[in-house]
This record gives structure tokens, sequence and C-alpha cells, in this order.
């Protein structure tokens, strides 16, 4: 991909890119970010993004909805909504075959000003939900390096302010940085984080493949720079031993601590639901830097949440899953139920090959809860067609395949002791396909050749 060329790498390109594609709405009266500003954003929640460029109490601008709409994401890569999930599959498998290295450098925009006692109450960080616990960081990149390897690992998380030089965070069961942190404090040593705030699409989709796409060996990075087209550029950090991104707005330095845990949520999550309060993972930071004039960007939490994970981890899983069961010709998440409800198109040649994709996709997506799989004639972005596969094309005594006592999404309140049960749905027509499966139809009509009023 070529990005990096149509200069279209940092969030004041994309500003602009959103201005010139009707894409920007700017808020220019004062919003309070307590509550005020994820409440309006919330009524335009799928739309055009917003820009805060008031924001009461702080010097700098807020971007929030760069991921709630996918028609604009694939405008960004040149491409449209149906084409994007095969598009960032190319580039995954293309950086997987040829993983290159970032470039390093002391400075970049990211620490045009270094704060030397670092405040983050001068970040205007906005308190979303009215149950939240805090002001949360939504959609920052936290990278780290691998305690025993080196291999650094991108990944997001949710992390709540708790002082002036403190978080709390989430660490996932299964993610990477748990997998490293766990490492560090077997050890009795910090584990040392950057928080990338105001990052661009490529890397949010890097630090959002699942591990079936960016493997712990693996520097997800390169994900990234495939899609610069040119390796994306990172900046020494000033107080610990991990770079950040040098097109960033704002780098958090800091270290996760050894042995302790603070109070963290209420947080409204990804599945519509409050995640508890509950001792979690706690970051001392070290040092902030950013740019000069910099823009805060957040991620609504809640069904932007969704669309942020859903985009990056659906194009991951294609790659993997259409790798195992090459018949797969596309993956999506169902829109009210990301990250639970996949659903998997197949052009069956053979009859079993559809159950085959089922266990492809629950191993390749850790937290899908049910698997739907339909033929190529069913429009798997419709959620109506899905409906329809289901009720005429899947006999529900042997189509209904239950998964018991598997590992569930903790997140989700279905978990008990940290189980769930999986469901796959088998609505593909039996092979040899009978004639009554075939779809009514109407003649494809040239509407050219027709005059018509009240068009
Ligand atoms: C907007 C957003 C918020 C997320 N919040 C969290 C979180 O709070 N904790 C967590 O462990 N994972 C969270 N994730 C998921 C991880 O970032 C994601 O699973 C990623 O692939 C993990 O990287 P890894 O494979 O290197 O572990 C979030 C993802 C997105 C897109
Ligand atoms: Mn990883």
């Amino acid at each position: 991909m070529d990005l990096a060329r149509r200069n279209l790498t940092d969030i004041q390109r994309y500003i602009e890119f959103l201005e010139q594609h009707d894409h920007l709405i700017r808020v220019k009266s004062e919003v309070d970010p307590v509550f005020e500003l994820a409440g309006i954003a919330k009524r335009f929640e799928g739309g055009k993004a917003l820009l805060f460029e008031r924001v009461k109490g702080y010097d700098y601008p807020v971007l929030i909805g760069l991921y709630w709409n996918r028609d604009l994401l694939a405008k960004l890569l040149q491409t449209d909504s149906a084409r994007l999930p095969f598009v960032l599959s190319d580039e995954i498998r293309a950086w997987q075959q040829s993983p290159g290295e970032p470039v390093i450098v002391k400075q970049g925009p990211a620490n045009e000003v270094v704060e030397t006692t670092p405040d983050l109450g001068t970040l205007p960080i906005p308190h979303h939900a009215e149950g939240d616990g805090g002001r949360y960081l939504t959609s920052s990149v936290v990278i780290a390096r691998d305690p025993d390897t080196g291999v650094r690992n991108l990944s997001i998380h949710r992390m709540m302010v708790t002082g002036k030089n403190r978080l709390t965070l989430l660490l996932e069961e299964l993610g990477h940085l748990m997998d490293y942190y766990r490492r560090a404090e077997a050890k009795g040593v910090p584990l040392e984080i950057t928080v990338n705030n105001g990052i661009d699409f490529p890397l949010t989709v890097a630090a959002a493949s699942p591990a079936s796409a960016a493997p712990i060996e693996m520097d997800e990075l390169g994900i990234a720079s495939q899609m610069w087209g040119e390796p994306v550029t990172l900046i020494e950090a000033q107080t610990v031993a991990v770079e950040a991104i040098a097109n960033a707005q704002f780098v958090i330095e800091g270290k996760i601590l050894p042995r302790v845990r603070e109070p963290e949520g209420p947080y409204a999550e990804v599945t519509g639901y409050y995640a508890e309060r509950d001792d979690r993972w706690v970051m001392e930071v070290t040092a902030i830097t950013r740019r000069r004039n910099p823009v805060f960007h957040s991620i609504l939490s809640g069904k932007e949440v969704g669309n942020a994970y859903g985009i990056s981890a659906s194009a991951g899983a294609f790659a993997k899953i259409h790798g195992l069961v090459p018949e797969v010709t596309a993956v999506h998440f169902a829109d009210g139920s990301v990250p639970y409800h996949l659903v998997v198109q197949i052009d069956k040649k053979h009859e079993g090959s559809q159950r085959n994709a089922i266990m492809a996709a629950f191993v390749s997506l850790a937290f899908v809860k049910t698997v739907t799989v339909v033929d190529t004639d069913v429009d798997l972005y419709s959620p109506t067609d899905v409906d329809w596969a289901v009720a005429t094309r899947c006999r529900y005594e042997t189509d209904l395949l239950l998964i018991p006592e598997t590992i569930g999404h903790r997140l989700n309140p279905m978990v008990a002791n940290d189980k769930w049960t999986r469901l796959g749905v088998d609505a593909t027509v039996p092979l040899p396909r009978p004639a009554k499966f075939a779809r009514a139809t109407m003649a494809q009509v040239d509407l050219s050749r027709f005059e018509f009023e009240g068009l």
C-alpha cells in the first residue's frame, strides 16, 4: 500500500482528508470532556468524525469517530467497504511473507515537546459513559518488548487515569502484553512501555491484529510498514528502553509495576455493559512527550471499539482461516455482536468443509462465541440475509454444534469460571445441492433504458 507516498501517516493529514471528503464535523462551542463530549459524540455515532476544537479546561482539541464508519476507512485505503477486509488481509499476508524492520531515530514530531514533570491532568482525556470510573484512554497503542527475546509488541488497552502519573489498565488473559508482563513480574521487575496516542489507521490494524495473524515471536509493527509502503519511523523514549511512534500526538512513557494492583473501572465495554470495578494492573508514568500542536484521539467506548477491533481482527483471521480452509471466501463480524458472532462465507466444494471452517474460525479468534457459515449466494454483510439463510438452510437437530467448557471472554456476562459454550451454526445447503435451494430471482434489467418519474 502507499499511504506514506499519499502523505497519510498522521492525524493532522487525516483531518485534512476527512475535510476533503466531507467526513468531518467541527464542534466550535466549548465542550466539557466530562460526559458532555461523549454525549455529543454518541449522537453522531456511525456518521462523520467529530473534531472538538475547544475542550473545557484543556489546550488541545479532541478527535473522535475515526473508526465508527467503514466507508470512511475504505476511502482512506482507496477501496470500498466490502473490499476493505480483503485489502487488509492481503497486507497482513504480504507482511507475514516479508516482515521488515522499522527505522529508529532520536527525534520526531511526537517528542517536539518533552514535559519534564509528567501530568496526565494536562491531557484532554474524556470521561465517557455516565457509569465509568474515571477518565479513560481508549485508543492508545501500547508498545512493549518481550522480557526474554526483546521482540516488540503492539496492543490497545483501556487505561483509567488515577493520578498525575498513574493509570490502571486491563490486560486480557490471552494477550501478548499479559504474557510479557507475567514473565517480567516473575523476575520481580517492571515492564517498560510507551503509550502512543493519536496514531494512524495502519498502526491500529497492527495493534488489533489477533495472535493467529501475528504470533508472539513476530513484531506486528511491520503490518503498519507494509501499509505505509515504507518502514514506520520510531523514536527513542526519554526514560524507558522501548520505542514510541514518531508520528504520534502524545507519548506517555512508563512501566507496569510488578505485584501492584489497584482499582480500575467500571468501564462501558464493547459488550454494551459496564465492566466491573476490580483490582487491576498499574502503570507509573515517567515522562510525557508531545507535538507542539497535538490533537488528542479518542474512541467512543462501545460500538466504535467493536469496529476498530472487528475490522482488524476479521482481516487477520481471514488470512488464517482461508489458509486452513481455502474454500472460505469471506468473514465478517455481525455488527450487533462484535467480537462474538462471526459470519463465514464458503464456496463449498466438499461436504464437511463448512464444519472445518467453524473449527478454524474458533481457533483463529479467541473471543468468538458463535460462528455461522453461509454459502456464496448469501450476503454476509446483511444480517437479514444471514438470518434468512439460518431460517431456511439450518436443520437444527444436526446443524448446530455446541462446544461446552471452552475459554470464554471474561468481559461477557455469560462467562462463568472463565468458561462458556460456543456455537457453530451450519447454514449451508448440503452437497449435491438440491434444486429446491435455488434462490428465486428477477431479471437483471438495465434501468438506463427506462424513464422514471419520482426517483
Ligand atoms: C479499541 C480497543 C480496545 C481494546 N481494549 C483492550 C483492553 O482493555 N485490554 C486488552 O487486553 N485488550 C484490549 N483490546 C484488544 C487487544 O488490543 C487485541 O486483542 C490485540 O490483538 C492484542 O494484541 P496481542 O495479540 O499482541 O496480544 C482492545 C482492542 C481495541 C481495538
Ligand atoms: Mn502481538
